[in-house]
């Protein structure tokens, strides 16, 4: 006797299977846990997009990042030609960066406890927003006033290929596919390490269009 039918196009049908996928001594993959989220993440980081829009911005070298950003939350990071760092104000419209929805804090922190991160309480989420051919480039996350908080990203949309390398910037990477729905936490000893996204290939993605979003929680403040 045939089992169940399976629906291929179902949403759940285009992902990977749910699981949990350590990549570092205290660094884990959580497969697929923003799903049973989407519903009331997508209109809530809608909201926040309204207020807070994509922009490109430019870095201390000069160049203008592919990736576009938006924050929401307490602290918003941001650069300029005069450097990295956190501002309570949206630099674009003067105003505080719209309110972390509670649907989004509350997802980063049921992914940092089943991580292994209890009472992670996130002040900042950066918004990145990457169209086909956009990328970022190895670096280190050091603008956080402190370490021991882990960090929490929630990939969107487009699949991309994470550079996950070591302490210094010359250790190779291990590359890591991440697709829409998947949480990666970050933190303790994995805190530094540098890390980058390779550029996003073309595509459109079934739910997001043609871009991949990512979402990382931190404490900052
Ligand atoms: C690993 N963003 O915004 S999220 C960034 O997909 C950033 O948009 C990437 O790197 C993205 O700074 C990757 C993941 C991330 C964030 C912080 C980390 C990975 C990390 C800190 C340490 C190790
Ligand atoms: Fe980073």
């Amino acid at each position: 006797m045939p089992g169940p039918t399976v629906d291929l196009f179902a949403d759940d049908a285009l992902q990977q299977p749910a699981g949990r996928e350590q990549i570092g001594e205290q660094s884990h993959v959580l497969r697929g846990y923003a799903l049973p989220w989407i519903e009331h993440l997508l209109p809530a980081l809608r909201c926040v997009l309204a207020q807070s829009p994509f922009r490109q911005m430019v870095t201390p070298g000069g160049f203008t990042m592919s990736a576009a950003l938006s924050s929401c939350g307490e602290l918003g990071w941001t650069t300029d030609p005069s450097g990295y760092r956190y501002t309570a104000l949206d630099p674009r419209s003067g105003h505080p960066w719209p309110a972390m929805p509670e649907t989004l804090r509350q997802l980063a922190a049921h992914a940092a406890a089943d991580a292994g991160f209890s009472d992670f309480v996130p002040d900042a989420c950066l918004i990145n927003r990457y169209v086909p051919g956009a990328k970022m480039s190895l670096h280190q996350d050091k603008n956080e006033r402190c370490y021991t908080a882990p960090v929490v990203s929630v990939s969107l949309g487009l699949p991309a290929i994470f550079l996950f390398g070591g302490h210094a910037r010359s250790d190779k990477p291990q590359k890591i596919s991440l697709f829409h729905g998947d949480v990666v936490v970050w933190g303790g000893v994995d805190r530094l390490r540098f890390h980058g996204v390779m550029p996003v290939k073309d595509g459109t993605h079934p739910v997001m269009g043609p871009q991949r979003i990512n979402l990382t929680f931190r404490t900052a403040g």
